[in-house]
């Protein structure tokens, strides 16, 4: 929706600042961001390395246009931010959850609920129409008697009926097979993982409010994360100068730690993504992979030569780097794994490839 934070929100996490406005549609063009990824084994790795630089995981985030009724048929901003949305791996959904008269809603009134709703049926409607056009091509090949044009037909016309009746397609229920096969390749906007970020007033910052208990009463059946969030205020605490003053600020509020360091992380488990690290005297990194990724394929994020010409990884488990202290230690202690193509990397593997180019 437009006016509810988002471009705030945006400004909270990223170094590139947003306009923000109390106007409806103050975002028109995208802002893109990047945004390091929070993360505190990469800073006792640091203490232990002595490295001459750390560089952390980062995810790249996108503050748009709000969407309003009639989005999907070209209302307000309209279609192309549709387009915007369609380019991501996930969705943050910024929900106005706080009270204040001066902030314009653009349908009357604070109502999250109804809000979610009405977006989830623009991006339905959507959704609608990609599956439709599909339908199109695939019933004429499933007349002529394509059994795989019939299984496409039988696994489309589930997303059809779903769409219809209001459930977005990461919800409808279809066989892995038929996801892999015959959804995944269509890039279904609703299909995207997503995260409610419940944007609240300072005094809800800890705790929430009556707001957040609908927002979550509603999404309970989707599996999806709500995050609470009091943005305006976050956005205040980012300008302080000092990491002192900061503490001091989120310690009234009732915080640890800046609601926006949660919800990165959140964000990038979002996205099925996890860390190794390397660590070097040169530099500490830590690295993005998809969960699940082998030994070369997480080699070939820092380069595909590394990928191409893998010959083995010497692993060292992050808890095993601490305890120990150092790489020449956890060697002498026999700890150091040295592992070939089949392993699969584990979050906070620190590890080091032999490859030959
Ligand atoms: N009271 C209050 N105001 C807020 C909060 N978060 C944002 N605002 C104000 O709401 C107005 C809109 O914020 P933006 O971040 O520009 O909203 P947006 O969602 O990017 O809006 P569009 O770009 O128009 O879609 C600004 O005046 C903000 O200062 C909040 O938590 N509390
Ligand atoms: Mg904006």
């Amino acid at each position: 929706m437009p006016n509810v934070g988002k471009s705030t929100l945006f400004n909270c996490l990223s170094n590139a600042k947003a306009q923000s406005a109390n106007f409806p549609f103050c975002t028109i063009e995208p802002n893109i961001g990047v945004v390091n990824v929070p993360d505190a084994r990469l800073v006792k790795l640091e203490e232990l390395v002595n490295p001459e630089r750390v560089l952390p995981a980062t995810v790249d985030i996108v503050d748009i246009a709000g969407l309003v009724k009639g989005a999907s048929k070209g209302e307000g901003l309209g279609n192309q931010f549709l387009g915007n949305i369609r380019e991501t791996d996930a969705i943050l959904h910024v929900l106005r959850c706080f009270d204040d008269d001066n902030i314009v809603h653009v349908d009357g009134n604070v109502d999250p609920v109804r809000d979610k709703e009405t977006i989830d049926i623009e991006l339905q409607l959507k959704d609608l129409e990609t599956v439709e056009k599909r339908l199109e091509k695939v019933k004429r090949a499933a007349r002529t008697g394509d059994k795989e044009a019939v299984k496409e037909q039988n696994a489309l016309l589930k997303v059809q009926n779903g769409l219809e009746s209001g459930i977005s397609v990461r919800a409808i229920e279809l066989a892995d097979s038929d996801r892999r096969e015959f959804t995944d390749q269509l890039q279904f906007i609703t299909d995207k993982p997503v995260m409610y970020v419940c944007n609240v007033d300072e005094a809800a910052a800890a705790t929430g409010n009556e707001y957040v208990e609908l927002v979550k009463a509603t999404v309970a059946d989707e599996n999806a994360e709500v995050l609470v969030l009091a943005v305006g205020t976050e956005a205040d605490i980012t300008e302080l100068d000092t990491f002192e003053e900061r503490q001091m600020f989120l310690e009234d509020l009732g915080l640890e730690e800046p609601g926006s360091a949660k919800l990165i992380r959140s964000a990038y488990q979002l996205l099925n993504l996890h860390t190794y690290f390397t660590a070097g005297v040169k530099e500490v990194r830590a690295w993005t992979i998809p969960v699940g990724s082998t030994a070369p394929q997480a080699a070939g994020v820092i380069h595909t030569d590394f990928e191409k010409g893998f010959i083995r990884a010497e692993v060292i488990k992050y808890s095993d780097f601490v305890s120990f202290g150092s790489e020449a230690k956890v060697k002498e202690a026999g700890k150091l794994g040295v592992e070939g193509k089949e392993y699969i990397v584990q979050d906070g593997d620190v590890m080091h490839f032999r490859f030959n180019v």
